[in-house]
């Protein structure tokens, strides 16, 4: 099979997060690891710039582009659709994650952010992702939280 008719077996089957399916990753997520933000829960009512706060728990950080099992690094996902739901829908979990003011990379393995986000309410989602900026897939990913700017 090749890539593009491999990829679309994993679309059609719903991408269960088996083994097989984490063959894209450079590692598969640690077992029982989880992402969370540490200091901003939905709802919240913030002023910018807003810090976020970047917690996972039972695998490490590391940069982009060390390979080092057990590691990924942090995104998030502003003010679009969950993980998984966007323009690419189920495929978006196969390949490394776009860099745009959508999608903010922590390549360099920051835990912690600074944003500058105009008045409004604005949706987050945190995804942990491997060297290559591939998500570890749903176990690794946080709802998503939907905060007010004053
Ligand atoms: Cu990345």
């Amino acid at each position: 099979m090749n890539k593009i008719a491999l990829a679309a077996a994993f679309a059609f089957s719903g991408f269960a997060g088996t083994a097989a399916a984490d063959d894209h990753l450079a590692w598969p997520a640690s077992e029982g690891a989880y992402v969370y933000f540490i200091n901003l829960e939905d709802g919240a009512t913030v002023k910018s710039p807003v810090l976020v706060q970047m917690g996972v728990n039972g695998m490490g950080v590391a940069p982009a582009g060390i390979e080092k099992e057990g590691t990924g690094h942090h995104h998030i996902l502003l003010n679009r659709a969950p993980m998984g739901e966007g323009e690419d829908g189920a495929d978006e979990w196969l390949y490394g994650i776009p860099a745009d003011e959508n999608h903010i990379h922590y390549g360099g393995g920051q835990t912690e952010a600074s944003l500058d986000l105009p008045a409004g309410t604005h949706t987050l989602q945190m995804v942990f992702g491997d060297m290559n900026h591939v998500p570890f897939g749903e176990q690794m990913v946080t709802d998503v939280i939907t905060i007010t700017v004053e």
